[in-house]
């Protein structure tokens, strides 16, 4: 984190109930010290980046491309875990069965191709770039909201994702429900 900016870690619950930093009212946002604000990911990887610090997505080829196609992985694995939970929240009634299988898929599949990357990637479980970060967090939303179990059938990726989940960082921003 940059020098003089201060992050602060907040819930959409809490976000929603506290003072408005954005009117889009999602998380995350980066409270600046000017007061002034920045929303969505995308924006605040750029900001944070722009700082002249370590950077979280390498300026040159071919990382540079590599780190964008992991995190446009994560970002897919995560959309589709959330509209899993969100269907299973539905009355069963009401329920898209045929989303869920779809995305079920969707999400089988991008498991089975990142199972793949580990062992092909110098910067996975070295020096932390975007992608371990956004990888990281989608798999652990996958097994914090879904039952897939993929860890035994996928080692290579369970294997990676270990040491990066005992990261002060992770553990501090584990996900858990808001009251
Ligand atoms: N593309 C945005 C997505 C932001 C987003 O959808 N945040 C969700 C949590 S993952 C949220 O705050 N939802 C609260 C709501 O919709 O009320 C980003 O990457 O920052």
């Amino acid at each position: 984190m940059g020098a003089a900016e201060t992050a602060s870690a907040v819930t959409p619950i809490t976000f929603l109930r506290g003072p408005v930093l954005s009117p889009l009212a999602k998380v995350p946002v980066l409270e600046l010290d000017d007061g002034g604000a920045l929303h969505d990911s995308s924006v605040i990887v750029e900001y944070l980046d722009s700082l002249g610090q370590r950077r979280l997505v390498p300026s040159d080829p071919p990382a540079r491309w590599s780190v964008l196609r992991l995190h446009a992985l994560a970002d897919g694995l995560m959309e589709s875990a959330i509209r899993v939970t969100l269907e299973g929240r539905r009355p069963e009634s009401e329920r898209h069965v045929d989303v869920v299988h779809w995305e079920t898929q969707r999400i089988e599949r991008v498991l089975h191709a990142l199972e793949k990357e580990p062992k092909k990637l110098p910067y996975f479980g070295s020096e932390m770039s975007l992608a371990d970060i956004a990888v990281g967090v989608a798999l652990e939303y996958v097994d914090f909201r879904l039952t897939l179990d993929w860890r035994k059938r996928l080692p290579s990726l369970a294997g990676w994702l270990e040491p990066i989940a005992r990261r002060a960082s992770f553990v501090k921003t584990a996900f858990s429900d808001v009251p």
